[in-house]
């Protein structure tokens, strides 16, 4: 079985590998030179747990091109972006990839997209591209298989999740299902080639309303007064409750622009709009937060820990820093980044200390583990600020080095502020205070058991 995967990033490449290791002789092709040529002299164009390992196993049956060659089996596994202006998907890349795979097309190939798209454009779009030099589907079989796989764990999702395989008709799915066993553990589902796009889409939907979910109970706890933390920990306790966690904003290829592609040809679906407005708008509310706290501070600095999507990976698409570092210079603060994970950033990367010598906030915007258990000790700041916006500080640690802690969400210590307003911090606050503003820990916290509500009796 001979395997041509088009395109070569974050979801192709361990695909590839993958099917090699597994057994494929697998042709990987990407429109970049410096891919092709880093893989065929053995350098991984990106990092990620495992793929090392995968590509020393596999590279025996694996090679890379720029240029697809004749195969059993195409998989098209390039990026779907959306455009910013317009919020609808850009699908040149994937229009792109089948008019290359079309010269290649015998009768008995399988063409497998696993691409995200919008639902139909499979048999819209990419269907009537491939089908162009003559042969026609049916006499060539397709399917859609949308990856379930999350950054950070891409190899073991991949094999171990289960799959959703959406087939052109009965041949396409079983011969699609026969070559995804080779590499997946996890229990695959057949149906329909627009089904399976429009559960992909479903599915990144589901969680961008429910983090937005999140994210609204965190502003509203803050009106309240009181610390969404302990309160989505204490609802999550309803057996059928599973409330997520706020944060500065919703990051990644996926989750953030999924939505618009699941309705970008309807003209219902608000809630799903407005999901993605409230996720928009993270960014926004901690710069208000840090308005709030900085007020009293002449050339505030602010200093960014994590400017990644999210913890523990070094990938930066539709981050939500980008966004809070712009509303943050346009307030006329002075901007240090710091990431560890990050190796490549528009904005000038620091390490911890240079990132906060003089400054007067950290903002804590990712979740990495290293920042859980960071030692503010060391760092010389001019003003003692910290907003966790992600809550994973720890925090009478913080206090305790004469840290003034602004915990996202935590309402339980905070003056009720209406958004756009601000309110003159420096008599409460003034520079180098050592103070916290961090929740007291309200005595239902001690009674409260990690795993239960036994302690409650
Ligand atoms: N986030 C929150 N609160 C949460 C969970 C996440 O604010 O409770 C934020 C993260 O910090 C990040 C963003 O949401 O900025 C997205 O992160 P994520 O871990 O939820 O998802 P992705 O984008 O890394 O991967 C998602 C996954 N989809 C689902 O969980 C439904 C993954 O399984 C998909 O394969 C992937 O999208 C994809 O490629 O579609």
């Amino acid at each position: 079985m001979k395997i041509c995967v088009l395109g070569l990033g974050y979801i192709g490449l361990p695909t590839a590998l993958l099917f090699a290791a597994h057994g494929a002789d697998v042709v990987g092709v990407d429109v970049k030179q410096s891919v092709v040529d880093a893989l065929n002299h053995g350098n991984l164009p990106f990092r990620e747990p495992g793929l090392e390992d995968l590509y020393r196993k596999a590279k025996e049956r694996f090679y890379a091109r720029i240029e697809p060659e004749a195969a059993d089996a195409f998989l098209i596994a390039v990026p779907t972006p959306l455009d910013p202006a317009t919020k609808v998907s850009d699908l040149s890349y994937v229009k792109k990839a089948a008019d290359m795979i079309a010269p290649h097309l015998r009768k008995g190939n399988l063409v497998i997209l696993e691409s995200t798209v919008p639902p139909g454009t499979s048999e819209r779009v990419v269907i009537p591209r491939l089908e162009k030099n003559g042969v026609v589907v049916g006499d060539f079989l397709y399917a859609h298989c949308p990856e379930r796989a999350i950054p950070g764990r891409t190899l073991q999702e991949m094999a171990g999740n289960s799959r959703i395989i959406g087939g052109y008709d009965r041949d396409s799915t079983d011969r699609a299902t026969s070559i995804y066993q080779t590499f997946v553990r996890g229990q695959i589902y057949q149906t329909d080639t627009r089904t399976a796009e429009f559960v992909k889409l479903m599915e990144n939907t589901c969680r961008d309303v429910n983090i937005a979910l999140a994210n609204e109970f965190a502003q509203l706890a803050e009106e309240c007064g009181i610390n969404v933390w302990e309160a989505i920990t204490l609802a999550n306790k309803h057996p059928r409750v599973t409330i997520l966690n706020p944060g500065p904003g919703v990051g990644g290829h996926c989750i953030a622009i999924d939505p618009w592609f699941l309705t970008e040809n309807s003209t219902r679906c608000r809630m799903v709009s407005t999901a993605r407005e409230v996720n928009d708008s993270m960014p926004n509310y901690v710069l208000h937060v840090a308005r709030n706290l900085l007020a009293g501070v002449r050339n505030p600095t602010v200093s960014i820990f994590g400017v990644a999507y999210k913890g523990n990976i070094g990938d930066t698409r539709e981050s939500p820093a980008f966004k809070f570092i712009q509303l943050a210079e346009n307030e006329g603060y002075t901007i240090r980044c710091h990431d560890p994970y990050v190796a490549e950033f528009p904005h000038p990367l620091m390490d911890a200390l240079d990132a906060t010598a003089g400054s007067d906030c950290v903002v804590i915007l990712t979740d990495h583990d290293c920042f859980r258990t960071m030692d503010p000790a060391g760092l010389r700041m001019r003003t003692k600020f910290v907003i966790d916006a992600r809550n994973i500080l720890d925090h009478e640690k913080w206090t305790d080095r004469g840290f003034a802690v602004r915990v996202l969400g935590d309402g339980s210590s905070v003056q009720p502020v209406p958004l756009g307003e601000v309110t003159p911090q420096a008599s409460l606050y003034p520079a180098g205070a050592a103070r916290s503003i961090a929740a007291p820990a309200p005595p239902s916290i001690s009674l409260l058991s990690p795993n239960g509500r036994e302690d409650f009796l």
